[in-house]
């Protein structure tokens, strides 16, 4: 037996800041009655539907403020009792938008369903996504959305509910009572929230808004943009997402507009209609007047979508989204350099490039890893190594993706570019056999990757230090700032190298300075520092920071042949390819045990 239930949206025209609270209310009782003699069992009224749309604009009254709210229970304040009274009369459940003040002060947007039968509400939502800022654009002529400023997040999630005592013969065809779910405006443009009423079962998705039809502060190409083409774009996106998650959820949906011209200037798209779960709009809004739509709907036509196509329990696989649940932003992927596909060549020792999964590969990758998100200082320190690679060996460059700081400068960046270069890596690591982290520290992305890696890891620093211990008797280093000074005084002294180190020297620059002061400024100091250095018994100088690695024939021609100047980045591929052909890799014993499997035990394996 079909289960079809008549739905209706009652669409409401400009409601202007100055109109008073009974007009209104006249305006939606005059829907409601239109709704019954239609022989409507629901009808959903709009987003914040009781008072014109006032997180548009500024109000530092407080007073004032709390008039655009409803306090206490709707159904019984004066304010708009009438509605839920005329709805219990003629049989028919609403579901309504308001802006909520509750009793502990807090403000939310927030609709509600009122059962007609049982004379209560039935279920509440607060809105979840809210669009907008928190504090009011500058530009006088700027459209405002305030809403980040008047209303808290909702804090009811969406939660589907089963409404009793719409159907003529309860209970129909076993399925039990029809399954609705609530949202708000903008909420119906995040996939995130149809998704959760679908794995409820949701068969009527109720949404009323006020869209904007022109807000270029807030979306649409440009201020320039014609008012009208804007409006069919934001009635475009209204319907698409409409449409399309009523489609992939295999559910109704019923959308409510405020529409029309506010004050006569604010513009406020229509579009309210009732989509079927096949993603088909059955009745829209023809005006941006107050108007009423009515569908009839057999919910059983939910089931070919929820049984076939997107049957989720058969279907979905969870497993990969993770990121949905887990993280807010973007994290782009890591900025690859360039993979050479040249034909292979044979190196010294014999090796030659190597076939795997029918891509042709070097014999030893090593992936170049700069830990902090400024990418022409990878792309440097490629450039500089790329001459000196033998000809079975390849370096791929990777910068850390954002949040990862521009700039490494003292323990938060180095933990903070740690965390986000290491989630990046995460993926990728298997195609690389030996790890280069370039940043001149003793950088926790180094241990991270020995701890969760086989593959050979070193840090410019080190592979520096090492380097120098081997070329000369006391080495000094050239550092960016007085704080890298320090912080590399004390690497050197945990590295056990201190008994050699002549000192360390500082240009009193930061890392983003060596780009932006420019070569002849930043040589000059570099040169000075050096000298300085070799004053203090250096004979060998290492460069400090890996944004120095362009300038290293500047140093070395300034402290003159009798002196080796190491780069770090140079020393640390070397370093690694030597490794490599001894057939090295991260003994698993000791400290570079992963702990991959407690975190795995305490369910904490998140990246
Ligand atoms: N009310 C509401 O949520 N409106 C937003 C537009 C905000 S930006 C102009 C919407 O998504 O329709």
């Amino acid at each position: 037996m079909p289960r079809v239930i008549r739905l209706a949206a009652a669409q409401m025209g400009a409601t202007h800041r100055t109109d008073s609270r009974a007009k209104t209310m006249d305006r939606m009782l005059h829907l409601l009655d239109e709704a019954s003699s239609q022989g409507a069992q629901v009808v959903l009224y709009p987003e914040i539907a009781f008072t014109t749309f006032f997180p548009r604009y500024i109000i530092h009254d407080k007073d004032e403020l709390e008039s655009w709210f409803e306090h206490g229970d709707v159904t019984t304040n004066p304010n708009t009792k009438p509605l839920f009274d005329r709805a219990k009369e003629l049989h028919i459940d609403i579901s309504v938008g308001f802006a909520e003040a509750t009793d502990d002060g807090q403000h939310f947007n927030t609709c509600i369903y009122y059962s007609s039968h049982s004379g209560s509400i039935l279920s509440k939502y607060r809105k979840v996504h809210l669009p907008g800022t928190f504090e009011p654009f500058d530009d006088p002529d700027a459209v405002q959305q305030l809403e980040k400023r008047y209303f808290k997040p909702g804090d009811l999630g969406f939660t589907a509910f089963r409404v009793p005592g719409l159907e003529k013969d309860e209970p129909s065809a076993g399925r039990g009572q029809p399954i609705f779910g609530m949202m708000i405006c903008n909420d119906r443009r995040w996939a995130e929230a149809w998704r959760v009423l679908g794995l409820q079962g949701v068969e009527v998705v109720l949404c009323g808004f006020n869209t904007a039809g022109w807000a270029p502060h807030l979306w649409g190409s440009s201020p320039d943009q014609d008012p009208k083409e804007a409006e069919e774009t934001a009635l475009f996106h209204h319907k698409l997402v409409m449409q399309a998650h009523s489609y992939t959820n295999a559910t109704f949906s019923i959308s409510a507009a405020r529409c029309g011209y506010d004050d006569g200037i604010f513009s406020l798209i229509g579009g309210s209609c009732i989509v079927d779960p096949e993603g088909k709009i059955l009745v829209e809004s023809k005006t941006i007047e107050d108007e009423l739509i009515v569908a009839d709907c057999d919910l059983d036509l939910c089931k070919q979508g929820k049984e076939k196509t997107f049957a989720f329990g058969k279907h979905r696989r969870v497993e990969h989204y993770k990121r949905i649940t887990e993280q807010a932003g973007v994290i782009e992927p890591p900025m690859l350099g360039e993979v050479p596909d040249g034909p292979s060549q044979s190196s010294a020792n014999g090796t030659s490039a190597q076939t795997v999964n029918g891509v042709k590969r070097k014999t030893i990758r090593i992936l170049l890893c700069n830990p902090n998100s400024t990418k022409f200082m990878t792309d440097n320190c490629v450039e500089m190594v790329k001459p000196t690679l033998p000809p079975d060996v390849e370096v791929v460059g990777f910068t850390a993706p954002r949040p990862a700081p521009t700039a490494i400068e003292g323990s938060f960046d180095n933990v903070m570019s740690a965390a986000a270069a290491m989630r990046a890596i995460m993926p990728i690591a298997s195609d690389f056999d030996a790890f280069l982290v370039a940043c001149y520290s003793d950088h926790a992305l180094i241990r991270m990757l020995r701890e969760e890696f086989k593959q050979p890891v070193i840090g410019i620093m080190e592979a520096s230090l090492f380097a120098a211990r081997t070329l000369g008797g006391r080495f000094g280093i050239i550092s960016t700032s007085a704080r890298s000074k320090v912080m590399l005084e004390d690497s050197v002294r945990h590295y056990g190298f201190d008994a050699f180190c002549a000192g360390v020297g500082h240009c009193n620059m930061g890392v983003l300075d060596l780009e932006s002061r420019g070569p002849d400024e930043v040589t000059k100091v570099m040169c000075d520092v050096g000298k300085e250095l070799v004053a203090k018994g250096a004979d060998v100088l290492t460069l400090g920071c890996a944004g120095m690695t362009m300038l290293k024939p500047a140093v070395e021609k300034a402290v003159g042949d009798s002196v080796t100047v190491i780069d770090g980045v140079l020393a640390g591929v070397h370093h690694l390819v030597g490794v490599m052909r001894m057939g090295g890799k991260t003994a698993k014993a000791g400290m570079y045990n992963s702990s991959e499997a407690g975190r795995v035990a305490r369910e904490q394996k998140w990246y």
